[in-house]
């Protein structure tokens, strides 16, 4: 099948499994066509299966907003007739779920039909979306896909709440490739971070508001005096700065590290004891089930669909949002014993196994194969 995916190319949760899934699809055989404004950030390999199509928006003076959608519709209806695409996958609904309905409608003109495949990601829906500005276009696209998945069951009951639709949406999680997390002790450099008799904490996000970055530092504040520990912060986004300034006023900057992004998390991942994710809300936690994948347990809040990713007592904690009391107490007895850290340890790897990206891929060729025959004419 020739599959066109439209995503956002940054480090953000949706691109990169809009990415890996590409990826994965390619290495099943089918031509992919990743359609977006550079090329996405975990995309290293261009293979004969595996094309970039950037998206130029040119300045021009008079817009005071750079029409993104229309720049967006047109490169995917001149990519679909050049390359012959049978199906277009979109992840996060704004505003590409409403572009690739331009685009087919464009299409239809021309007798060239296209189903299209929205995946709904998490903000698109929960913080974006269901914004009163935005409301009425998200909720025409994603009634008028063809076919409709959500990373979680969360998110499918949040997004038939707030969108009051019908549109049947199938649930397909986050995946993961268990090969990429197996770790080699040459490329795990515990050492070069952390002194042996200390543990490691990490959190990885975009640094937005909705991560609570400041509890992740007030956790390892307070768990820091018990457990000598060092904390890892990967990411990038605006809460960054502050961060710093919350980690020098609570005087732990010495034990907290701020990497940036990253595009190697298995490498720190690989020696890190714990993982922390707080979020205010979280459609299904992708940076989790990279923890677990690691062999890393998660204290996280209990929100959106985290609880069906980690699981309570097992592959870690789950306390109500902004308790940080309660996360810091789990997060010690986690870490206290050597015996109950290797258990929740070989725990969280199990879990992951879940969600293995062998299984779940082929859910979505199915979606594929079905939107491919109902698609919806216009
Ligand atoms: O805020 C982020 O984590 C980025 C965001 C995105 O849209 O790129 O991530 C969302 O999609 C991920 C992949 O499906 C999910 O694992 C994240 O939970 C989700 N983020 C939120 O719901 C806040």
């Amino acid at each position: 099948m020739k599959i066109g995916i439209v995503c956002y190319p940054t480090f953000g949760g949706s691109g990169v499994v809009a990415t890996e899934l590409g990826l994965e699809l390619s290495k099943r055989g089918h031509e992919i066509h990743f359609i977006t404004y550079s090329q996405p950030v975990r995309l290293e390999l261009l293979g004969a299966n595996v094309h970039f199509h950037e998206v130029h928006v040119p300045d021009y003076p008079l817009f005071h907003y750079q029409p993104y959608e229309l720049a967006l519709s047109s490169k995917i209806v001149d990519t679909v007739k050049a390359y012959g695409i049978d199906v277009l996958h979109v992840h996060y609904a704004i505003p590409h779920a409403y572009a690739g309905y331009m685009a087919k409608k464009m299409l239809h003109e021309d007798g060239i039909s296209l189903p299209i495949v929205t995946t709904l990601h998490g903000t698109d829906i929960t913080l974006v979306g269901s914004h009163p500005f935005y409301k009425t276009a998200v909720t025409f696209s994603i009634n008028k896909s063809d076919a409709v998945t959500s990373v979680s069951e969360n998110l499918k009951q949040d997004t038939q709440r707030l969108f009051n639709t019908k549109k049947n949406i199938s649930v397909i999680p986050n995946f993961i490739d268990l090969d990429k997390y197996q770790s080699n002790p040459k490329d795990c450099q515990r050492d070069l971070l952390a002194q042996p008799h200390e543990r490691v904490i990490t959190h990885i996000s975009n640094f937005r508001p909705v991560k609570r970055i400041a509890d992740v530092l007030r956790i390892f504040a307070e768990l820091h005096h018990k457990i000598p520990s060092k904390l890892m912060m990967i990411g990038e986004g605006p809460e960054r700065e502050s961060a710093e300034q919350l980690s020098q006023d609570l005087n732990i900057a010495d034990q907290v590290v701020f990497l940036g992004n990253s595009n190697e998390v298995n490498k720190i991942l690989c020696f890190s004891d714990l993982f922390l994710l707080p979020s205010e809300t979280e459609s299904f936690g992708l940076s989790a089930l990279e923890a677990m994948a690691s062999g890393v347990p998660v204290i996280s809040s209990n929100t959106g669909g985290l609880s069906e990713v980690n699981i309570h007592g097992v592959s870690g904690y789950l306390s109500p949002v902004g308790d940080t009391d309660e996360m810091t107490k789990n997060a010690i007895e986690i870490l206290s014993s050597d015996e109950t850290l290797a258990r929740f340890k070989a725990a969280a790897k199990t879990r992951a196994k879940q969600f293995n990206i062998h299984t779940i891929v082929p859910a979505y060729e199915k979606v594929y194969d079905t939107a491919l025959k109902n698609c919806i004419s216009i």
